[in-house]
């Protein structure tokens, strides 16, 4: 048992479409957390959440983590949290392999950490339960500031192929947490983009299409993994280059971009609304390093009108790979 007491709550949601994230809503159950004092002690004390994630394999050799068995997914589900709150995932790992869950951006004690070299992997067939927790923003005793969590963060695992997760993550086992923070706008649709290699959510070619319509505030995760570095660009829509994508007032100072360069570990994440000044039509997110956009690491966000129809003339087969993407596995390093 670990040292945290729990609430018995126990959570069900429904499987997550590889595409379309269908994050794990946000509990409402709150219970006590308690610590013995040698330990770090999670500050304030939030809700707990307990979810049960499953590593399993996928027809198509892939991997993945789902929220039921038989229903893995790439990217996994999408986690949610506030600040304050803690999670308790069980990781059932189905898998005839030893596997783990990690997470970036969260606080846990090394018990958790969720890697071979912490004795914190799950066996074949075997399971474990993953604590993690969260806080706000605060001042430390030296006057300094100790940031919150809220962000966009990931969690992967750390033990399948290598003690780095170098396999786990090639074949697909990631996915994103959203820690918010008290009084965060929420949107309407979330899409999770991974550029992993060459490929995105490990589809090689042509990344998910995704589809909003017009004037639905929207947020897009965006995680990289692999072996390159790659820059995130979206057609015709910018945010801001903050924790929300959103300004604060008028006169805030951060940078709006529309491209983002990103390396392996990174995610961000902001919203935005779908078209707007721009309208309707099938606008590309892709891979800015043009050799990668030529090997497909590029789709669409598919804006439409709230009739159904979708404007401007569309080229499908100019969205076709113009330049072949290396064999799988060329750069590794491992
Ligand atoms: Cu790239």
């Amino acid at each position: 048992m670990p040292r945290n007491v729990f609430s018995r709550r126990s959570f069900t949601s429904g499987a997550a479409a590889a595409a379309l994230a269908t994050p794990v809503a946000l509990s409402t159950s709150g219970a006590t957390v308690t610590a013995s004092d040698d330990k770090p002690q999670p500050q304030p004390l939030g809700e707990i959440k307990r979810i049960t994630l499953y590593a399993e394999a996928m027809p198509d050799g892939q991997l993945g983590y789902g929220l039921e068995p038989g229903k893995p997914s790439i990217p996994g589900p999408l986690l949610e949290m506030y600040e304050g709150d803690s999670m308790m995932i069980k990781l059932v790992n189905n898998l005839d392999i030893e596997a783990s869950l990690h997470v970036h951006g969260v606080d846990y004690d090394i018990d958790n950490d969720g890697t071979p070299m912490t004795n914190s992997a799950v066996p074949p067939g075997g399971s474990r339960d993953y604590v993690w927790h969260s806080h706000t923003a605060g001042t430390r005793k030296d006057g300094t500031i100790q940031p919150g969590s809220a962000g966009y963060w990931n969690y992967h695992d750390h033990a399948v192929g290598t003690p780095h997760g170098t396999g786990g993550v090639k074949r697909g086992l990631y996915g994103g947490l959203i820690v918010r923070r008290k009084g965060d706008k929420l949107p309407d649709k979330q899409f999770v983009i991974v550029f992993n290699d060459n490929t995105v959510n490990n589809v090689a070619g042509h990344g998910p299409d995704f589809t909003a319509t017009l004037g639905e505030r929207c947020e897009i995760i965006m995680i990289t993994h692999g072996e390159f570095y790659h820059t995130f660009h979206l057609h015709g829509h910018r945010w801001a280059d903050n924790r929300t994508g959103m300004l604060t007032s008028v006169d805030d100072p951060t940078p709006v971009i529309d491209n983002k360069i990103v390396g392996p570990g990174d995610s961000f994440g902001f919203q935005f609304i779908a078209g707007e000044l721009v309208g309707s039509g099938r606008w590309m997110y892709h891979c800015h390093v043009q050799s990668h956009a030529d090997m497909g690491v590029a789709g669409l966000l598919v804006v439409t009108n709230p009739n159904g129809t979708v404007a401007g003339k569309h080229n499908a087969e100019a969205m076709k790979p113009t330049r072949d993407a290396p064999a799988h596995g060329s750069h590794d390093t491992t």
